[in-house]
């Protein structure tokens, strides 16, 4: 008998949920930046070996909204909730330790409102590669044993790999029988479209500091294959005011043009195919703000 079961990953900003599902699926399959905030939407990726298939949406980090997007963002979040499982809750350790406590007021209340009583919570402590004493985790495993919100804790580090099966193993134990709803091979259910525009996502949260990364967002306006066999890809940036364009854009067009540059190399190997890319900035004023906006740009 196999197993086949849906898991969230939820968490603060930044603790290292994309990094994780990528670890796990040995893939780069949701885009990770050092700026908080960089997963808007849910990215849904596929684990599955002989005895179970396990379904692994990543979500937006936790917070309070301040705006449209961000409430969209929550959103996704508390869909998700509703659907799965089992919930991982990844919490960046090396701060857990540093503030003296693993009790985020933020995730604590989502666990409380939004997950029902008899559905498991597994706590990932996150980033113990960057913890230099290992074992002043142990008072706050303590404190999330205390706190009866989590079935287990696992301490792990999603960058380098580490214990990062032993996790896998523990949240299996809560998957339930079943059979496999996608292909063995299957990694995703989304489509190109939606990678393809967040690998240029990715660089640009890479590339520019403050707000930029933020007021913008990609869309992706042709995605076909010519009749030389090389596929052609368009996209459009979104800026929400006239001046992020030139700071986008930069002088003589440079700054753009090793957006594109990066990104076409990240889509090539994600693609595992040549591609040409062109780019085009759009103003859309205050998008994050516009609900009519937000669904134009498929939130
Ligand atoms: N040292 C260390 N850094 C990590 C680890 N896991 C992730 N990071 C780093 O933490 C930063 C954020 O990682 P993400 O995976 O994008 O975090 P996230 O939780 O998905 O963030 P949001 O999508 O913004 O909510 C990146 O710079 C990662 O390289 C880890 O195990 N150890
Ligand atoms: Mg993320």
């Amino acid at each position: 008998m196999t197993h086949c079961g849906h898991v969230a990953i939820i968490g603060r900003p930044n603790g290292g949920k994309s990094t994780l599902l990528n670890t796990i699926l040995q893939q780069h399959i949701s885009i990770v930046t050092n700026k908080p905030q960089t997963t808007r939407k849910r990215v849904l990726g596929i684990f599955t070996d002989d005895q179970a298939q396990i379904i692994f949406i990543d979500t937006p980090g936790l917070l309070k909204p301040r705006y449209m997007l961000q409430r969209a963002m929550m959103g996704y979040v508390s869909e998700t909730l509703s659907e799965v499982d089992v919930v991982c809750v990844v919490v960046d350790a090396s701060r857990a330790v540093e503030h003296g406590t693993i009790l985020d007021p933020t995730f604590v209340n989502v666990i409380k409102n939004e997950v029902a009583g008899d559905k498991p919570v597994v706590l990932v402590l996150n980033k113990m590669d960057a913890v230099p004493v290992k074992k002043e985790i142990l008072p706050l495993i303590e404190e999330a044993r205390h706190s009866g919100l989590f079935v287990k804790s696992v301490a792990i580090s999603a960058l380098e790999n580490k214990e990062v099966d032993d996790l896998v193993d523990v949240i299996r134990q809560y998957i339930p029988e079943g059979d496999f709803i996608y292909d063995q091979e299957q990694l995703s259910t989304l489509p190109e479209r939606f990678f393809v525009a967040e690998l240029i996502r990715e660089v640009i949260y890479r590339r520019y500091e403050q707000e930029i990364p933020y007021a913008t967002d990609v869309n992706i306006i042709e995605f076909k294959e010519r009749e030389n066999g090389k596929w052609q890809i368009s996209a459009d940036i979104t800026v929400e005011r006239e001046t992020q364009k030139p700071i986008l854009i930069g002088k003589g067009g440079e700054a753009l043009k090793q957006v594109g540059k990066e990104a076409r190399r990240a889509i090539e190997t994600h693609l595992n195919q040549k591609i040409s890319l062109e780019l085009f900035v759009k103003v859309r004023k205050d998008w994050r703000e516009s609900r009519a906006q937000l669904k134009n740009l498929g939130y």
